[in-house]
């Protein structure tokens, strides 16, 4: 429900964005959250700061033309949406995918200013990306696109102004790609204008394990209110990207148990526990499609695959659910069946997977609900992290840069479950982040006067 001095808001969001129901989902949710604030704190109200905060900055599409290993030139579109800089530079991921359009990188920019403001890092929120497919492309052909897409990114950037870094489709390879050609364009080595680089030029340790390993300690301190933890817990992870890697590292080091994962073509379940070095060789080193794992496992004791379509992941039985593909990949009927199913937690490593129904169903059912925007922020940290040593030309260890990380997810958690017990609703995480995450950018922004 959405307050009534908060729906005209809303409609003119509805109205100005037409056909970008990502985008509309996204700001209905943070402001069905902000009702109590406004009923504590009508000043919110003024100055049409919450109408600015619902609008982009800036909003940059182009077209990037590039050449294939044919010799055929093919057409892509770019994007990048410079959300808000109240609190530092445009901070966020670049996605390469079929899907992308407007309304969806406005999505992911919206819900990157909130998470950024949760970590408490001096960083904006922005978002890019482009509808390229990089699935199937050879090594040169990703090269030459990145090239392309850099040529005219690059005027938008800086380490003082517009920092992304990778999402879907995009990894180390891609930022190195991009790197190269800023720097060439440029003629700078400006090493914080990108994070998610390689650890031999200018890349953070810890950064590639970080958004996995981030939702895992959410989970964890999510779990210990309740006097639990992973220790002999079932997981489903979804995906088998970045973030879902990583999440199965973490979880298996605190003793749970992850049991499946999946990719576009389908999930594979493994009773005895998913094979994180099996995974990753079919995953990291070949590209290869999820089957493939079982093909190497070998079929049988416990393990098996389901092609997509057939049933979803979210019917395999488990404690603990760790979205971590997509956007809405997570639906009301999967909740329930979820429910059904004893599920205890849900840690959200993608932006956004589950839908509204969803989110409703796990918190009228008691389920502890970790929204994305607070439980996958340790990536976005450890890039401000990353941007700290390179400003700093220093360089930490593993370890000191996970303590860091351990610390920041701790906070986050303590700072929504705080939130959401002051505005009357304990255990409510999405209250909290939206709430927490809200408040910060109100503030910067009343700051700096009407921008
Ligand atoms: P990757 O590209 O490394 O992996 C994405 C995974 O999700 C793949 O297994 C992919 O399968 C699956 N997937 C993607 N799109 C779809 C789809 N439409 N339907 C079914 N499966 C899909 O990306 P990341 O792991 O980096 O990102 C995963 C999620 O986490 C995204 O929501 C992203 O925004 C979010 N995130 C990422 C952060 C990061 O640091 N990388 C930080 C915070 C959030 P397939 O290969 O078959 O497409
Ligand atoms: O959604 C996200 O937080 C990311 N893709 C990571 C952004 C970043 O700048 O590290």
């Amino acid at each position: 429900m959405i307050d009534e001095k908060l729906q005209p808001i809303l409609n003119q969001v509805l109205q100005r964005n037409h056909g970008e129901p990502e985008f509309h989902q996204a700001v209905r949710e943070v402001l069905e959250s902000l009702g109590r604030v406004v009923t504590k704190h009508p000043d919110y109200l003024d100055q049409a700061l919450i109408e600015r905060i619902c609008e982009p900055e800036r909003q940059i599409i182009f077209r990037v033309p590039w050449v294939d290993d044919k010799g055929q030139v093919q057409i892509n579109r770019g994007f990048r949406v410079q959300f808000n800089s109240a609190l530092g530079p445009y901070k966020g991921g670049l996605r390469f995918h079929p899907s992308v359009n407007i309304g969806i990188i406005k999505f992911l920019g919206f819900e990157q200013t909130f998470k950024n403001a949760l970590t408490g890092m001096p960083i904006g929120g922005g978002k890019g990306g482009s509808d390229f497919n990089p699935r199937g492309r050879s090594d040169g052909e990703i090269m030459r696109f990145c090239q392309s897409f850099m040529t005219e990114l690059y005027r938008h950037l800086g380490e003082y102004t517009d920092v992304p870094a990778g999402d879907i489709g995009v990894g180390g390879r891609e930022i190195g790609f991009m790197f190269g050609q800023y720097k060439r364009l440029t003629n700078r080595y400006e090493a914080g204008v990108l994070t998610g680089k390689a650890l031999f030029y200018g890349g953070s340790r810890a950064r590639t394990e970080a958004t996995g390993y981030g939702n895992t300690y959410f989970v964890q301190a999510m779990l210990a209110t309740k006097k639990q933890s992973f220790e002999g817990k079932k997981v489903v992870v979804s995906g088998s990207g970045n973030v879902a890697i990583y999440s199965v590292e973490k979880v298996q080091e605190f003793g749970g148990k992850v049991i499946a994962v999946s990719d576009s073509s389908g999930y594979i379940v493994d009773e005895q526990g998913i094979d994180l070095e099996l995974l990753r060789q079919v995953k990291e080193v070949r590209r290869a499609r999820i089957s493939e794992y079982l093909s190497l496992r070998g079929e049988g004791r416990g393990a098996y695959f389901v092609k997509a379509g057939q049933s979803s992941i979210w019917s395999v039985p488990c404690d603990v659910a760790m979205p971590s593909a997509t956007q809405n990949e997570l639906t009301g009927a999967d909740a329930s069946a979820l429910v059904k199913n004893g599920v205890m937690a849900v840690g959200e490593g993608a932006n956004m997977p589950s839908t509204p129904e969803a989110v409703r169903i796990f918190q009228e059912s008691g389920v502890m609900f970790a929204p994305g925007k607070a439980a996958n922020a340790g990536g976005v940290a450890t890039s401000a992290l990353e941007m700290q040593q390179n400003a700093s030309r220093d360089s930490w260890t593993f370890e000191q840069t996970e303590t860091r990380l351990a610390s920041i997810m701790r906070n986050i958690h303590d700072t929504c479950a705080g939130t959401a017990e002051e505005f009357g609703s304990p255990g409510d995480y999405v209250l909290g982040a939206n709430i927490a995450g809200f408040v910060r950018v109100a503030e910067a922004m009343r700051a700096l006067g009407v921008i």
